[in-house]
């Protein structure tokens, strides 16, 4: 009998195509299955091995083919892969805590596998339905190789991605600077498979455990009776939740400061805030915790200015990545590592790494980079790509592992799920951009969508009549194996560790990282979101919960809300501040800030020419800000566009300003309107619209600056001169050096009244 099934064994083997001796090492090969009990039919000559098909043409971001081998991209090559293109050393047993099981729920070749066989015959996201993305290369430095073997981290490879931005809690037409978290997941096309990076722009989440996300999220959406609010955590269901789960208090804190409402996707930071497990090469193993950092700094808005921009660009987020892209201004993350001894306790200096609520600071454990994003492409088609995209943090490549954070195992399960609703069922891995860009040679057949025309007989191992084709990969020929991490007998509880209680430390640790303003701007954050909800008992509770990680934090918010202040219920730790938490106090770079030159045709046009190509020069954006549209100086060799006219420009749009004219009150202007309503001032001879961009950006706390000549616009809007933040001066191209120092703070910060 064994002389039989060698011989069948060695035929096969010869058929297939590759080097060495498949059959050697990896189980499931012919020659290590076990023998048939007995021969059902006369052995005859196995069938040809499946012939590779057509392989569906991966879409990119220039919108080609990426070219290489037609065959190298689906349905084809040698050894098994899951739908990701990620090799498999086994698709016969459930990956299990020990032979006897029971079974984990981290087995995502399991799941994926079962999943597409229950649907194979044959709307918005529920959360981060409102996103924008973009297209890149993500350029290794290598200095992750000693940790990972992830091919993508090997040294100058550069892989392409596709990044999705979003908001959490509002539908697909909401605004997009409303106070929320933002999403920042990254689409790796590695070599070895799609490796998916679904972060966050703030590196805690909400609770320490998947199975409260449905409540977390319908706590936060709209009231079920009326739908209203949309968009916004400011009501009683998200505080209710909030304070009746005070694990949710820390990620809070984070969206109530400046985080919550960032100036521009390309100036957030991102975290994929669960610790992973890295295994090098040599099979060790380390823990980490990935981090993005924006080459053009880390910036927010203040609440005005995103409430203004809400109502007159909902879009903003979203037009500043296109424009910034479609400039050649391309933005940049560069992606580090925090690394940590995969200990058996998975902590860290006592911080537990199994806890999604807590952060390890970076004083602690530095970041290491070990990459470079950069987004030079935008989407060609919105629905395509930024809406058909999905998402996975199952989504792995060999090299990077889950741990037991019991929130990542349920979000390994819900990513899957909510595609088959939202794209229609299981294979929307074949979507242009879901399609990795390694070969695809997975058995997953048939179902809702499937644009494969598969050939061959046998999709199921092991089998005989397609050559046994395929096979599968062990750990050295790029099969993703899974840590043989060891699991202690336990009895099975519905618990959380113990140190999963300490909800307060960490909140108190970001509130005293924070500097004196922006804890100024979390203090009204805070005062805004209660004040909106009308259940004094949340309010109240809420107010409890402030007290365990501040006082003042805690009376200044009760003051607002005409409440009294409660006393912490113990004695507040001792907790050292984290300086990389605040973004106040370092110098940023100022490429891609906008600054608008206000002029009319009366300004001194040489100098307005000047100041524009000396911004452009600076690597900013120069915005002409005229009366009207069309161009100033029409009549002269060379005359100025206008991007923006006084009845299109709000202050919004612009990280500083500089006056070189002052516009005198036009005709149309607000003609009917009452110009001290709108601008403060008396005054009727300047524009109330330049006044109130002036206004504006002051109390916004922008740099501002104006050629000696106009410098009398400042005093029409009421603005002193000898306040902080305000450059006047004959030579503009001084008056714009002092403007573009100012600008790398990103706020002239000592215009905001601050005592904290
Ligand atoms: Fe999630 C989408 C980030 C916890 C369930 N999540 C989604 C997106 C981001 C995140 C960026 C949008 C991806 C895209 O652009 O398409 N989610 C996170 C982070 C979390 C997190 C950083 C915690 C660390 N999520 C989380 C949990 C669950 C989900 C605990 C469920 C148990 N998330 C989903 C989802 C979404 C999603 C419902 C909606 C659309 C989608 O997946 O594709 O499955």
């Amino acid at each position: 009998e064994s002389d039989l099934i060698k011989a069948a064994a060695e035929k096969i083997t010869d058929m297939v195509e590759g080097d060495g001796d498949p059959a050697a090492a990896v189980p499931g090969r012919p020659g290590s299955q076990p023998p048939p009990l007995e021969e059902p039919t006369e052995p005859r000559e196995p069938l040809p091995p499946k012939p590779d098909q057509s392989p569906p043409e991966p879409y990119t971001a220039t919108g080609r083919p990426t070219g290489g081998p037609a065959e190298a991209r689906a349905q084809s090559g040698s050894y098994l892969t899951s739908a990701q293109g990620t090799r498999l050393p086994d698709s016969d047993h459930s990956l299990k805590a020990g032979p006897r099981g029971p079974v984990l729920l981290q087995d995502h070749h399991l799941r994926e596998k079962v999943m597409h066989f229950d649907h194979e015959r044959i709307p918005e996201r529920v959360v981060h339905a409102r996103g924008a993305a973009a297209h890149g290369v993500f350029r290794s430095y290598g200095t992750a190789e000693n940790v990972t073997r992830a091919a993508f981290l090997r040294k100058d490879v550069e892989t392409p991605v596709f990044t999705r931005f979003s908001t959490v809690v509002g539908s697909r037409g909401s605004a997009d600077t409303v106070r929320d978290t933002r999403g920042f997941a990254t689409k790796f096309y590695t070599s070895e498979g799609v490796y998916d990076l679904v972060g966050n722009n703030i590196p805690v989440f909400f609770i320490q455990d998947a199975i409260k996300f449905p409540d977390v999220v319908h706590a936060v959406k709209p009231h079920p009776d009326r739908e209203i609010p949309q968009a916004q955590s400011a009501h009683d269901t998200f505080w209710d939740f909030v304070s009746l789960h005070t694990e949710a208090i820390h990620h809070t804190i984070w969206f109530m400061s400046g985080r919550g409402i960032p100036r521009s996707y390309r100036m957030m930071e991102g975290f994929a805030v669960h610790t992973w497990r890295l295994v090098n090469d040599h099979g060790e193993t380390t823990l980490a915790k990935f981090h993005w950092k924006p080459k053009a700094g880390v910036h927010s808005l203040v609440w005005e200015e995103a409430q203004i921009v809400n109502g007159v660009d909902p879009d903003f987020h979203r037009r500043d990545l296109a424009d910034a892209i479609e400039a050649g201004a391309y933005p940049e993350w560069e992606l580090g590592i925090q690394t940590f001894p995969d200990t058996p306790e998975q902590t860290f200096q006592g911080i537990d790494l199994l806890d999604p609520t807590k952060i390890v600071p970076e004083e602690l454990a530095p970041v290491q980079p070990i990459g470079l994003l950069t987004l030079n492409a935008n989407p060609s088609n919105y629905f395509a790509e930024t809406e058909q995209v999905a998402f996975h943090p199952g989504h792995l490549v060999p090299g990077i592992d889950v741990t037991d954070d019991a929130l990542l195992a349920g979000r390994l399960f819900s990513y899957l799920d909510t595609q088959l609703l939202r794209l229609g069922g299981p294979n929307f891995a074949q979507i242009p951009i879901n399609r990795p860009h390694a070969p695809v040679n997975d058995m997953l057949r048939d179902g809702m969508h499937q644009t494969a025309v598969h050939k061959g007989v046998a999709p199921y191992k092991p089998n005989s009549l397609d050559g046994g084709c395929p096979f599968f990969a062990g750990g050295d020929e790029g099969g993703y194996v899974e840590v043989p991490t060891r699991v202690e007998a336990a009895h099975k509880v519905r618990k959380a560790p113990e140190s999963f209680a300490d909800h307060f430390t960490q909140p108190r640790l970001f509130w005293l990282s924070l500097s004196p303003v922006e804890r100024e701007h979390t203090i009204a954050a805070f005062t805004f979101e209660l004040g909106k909800c009308y259940e004094n008992a949340i309010k109240e509770r809420t107010l409890r919960a402030l007290a365990e990680i501040d006082p003042y934090l805690c009376e200044k918010v009760a003051a607002g809300l005409g409440l009294p202040a409660p006393e912490a219920t113990r004695e507040l730790p001792d907790v050292q501040p984290s300086p990389a938490l605040s973004q106040v106090g370092r110098t940023w770079p100022t490429k891609g800030r906008v600054i608008g030159v206000v002029a009319d045709e009366h300004a001194d046009l040489d100098a307005v020419r000047a100041l524009r190509g000396q911004i452009f020069d600076g690597g900013m954006v120069p915005l002409v800000v005229a009366p009207t549209g069309g161009r100033l100086g029409a009549d002269s060799g060379d005359p100025i566009v206008a991007q923006r006219s006084f009845a299109t420009a709000r202050s919004v749009e612009f990280d500083a300003l500089i006056v070189a004219g002052i516009p005198a009150r036009g005709e149309d202007a607000f003609a009917t309107r009452d110009a001290k309503a709108w601008s403060g001032t008396t005054d009727v001879s300047v524009d109330p619209r330049v006044l109130q961009l002036l206004t504006e950006a002051y109390r916004h706390a922008k740099p501002l600056g104006a050629l000696s000549a106009a410098q009398q616009a400042f005093d029409l809007a009421d603005i002193p001169a000898d306040t902080p933040g305000i450059v006047v001066g004959d030579d503009g191209a001084a008056v714009l050096r002092e403007v573009v120092d100012l600008l790398g703070h990103h706020r002239v910060w000592d215009r905001f009244p601050a005592h904290a």
